[in-house]
């Protein structure tokens, strides 16, 4: 009796200590798109987590792995004028390098402060959302 009454005690001690420590707040937001892309887990994406993930999604979107992305498989993530704004050579086709310019443009327009991070709040602006369709 004694036996059974300390391990339930024990028990009760245990669920606290995973009710304090246990699944935190990360898993309970599934559709934060932070979360998607940020890979030191620290809430935010800088500029190198938001290149990853752009370079990823370039290399996806070449289907005929030629190095560029022209209009077809872009698939309406940039509009034409966006597309020659972005393309300097004017060969209707954007390099990984044309590409990742265009990211990092959207990527200080999405954070006005400067502080080198996006939060939560900025990638679901205007602005950030804008960014968002050049990396998923
Ligand atoms: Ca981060
Ligand atoms: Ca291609
Ligand atoms: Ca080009």
């Amino acid at each position: 009796m004694l036996t059974s009454r300390k391990s339930m005690l024990l028990a009760i001690a245990l669920a606290a200590l995973v009710l304090d420590h246990g699944p935190a707040s990360a898993a309970s937001r599934p559709a934060n798109p932070v979360a998607m892309f940020d890979t030191d887990n620290d809430g935010t994406l800088d500029l190198a987590e938001v290149k990853k993930a752009a370079s990823a999604l370039f290399a996806r979107l070449d289907r005929d792995h030629d190095g560029t992305l022209d209009r077809r498989e872009l698939a309406g993530r940039l509009s034409g004028r966006e597309l020659a704004a972005a393309d300097p050579d004017h060969d209707h086709t954007l390099t990984l390098d044309e590409y990742l310019a265009v990211v990092e443009q959207r990527f200080n327009a999405a954070n006005p402060e400067a502080d080198g991070t996006l939060d939560a709040k900025e990638l679901n602006g205007k602005a950030g959302r804008a960014l968002l369709r050049l990396l998923k």
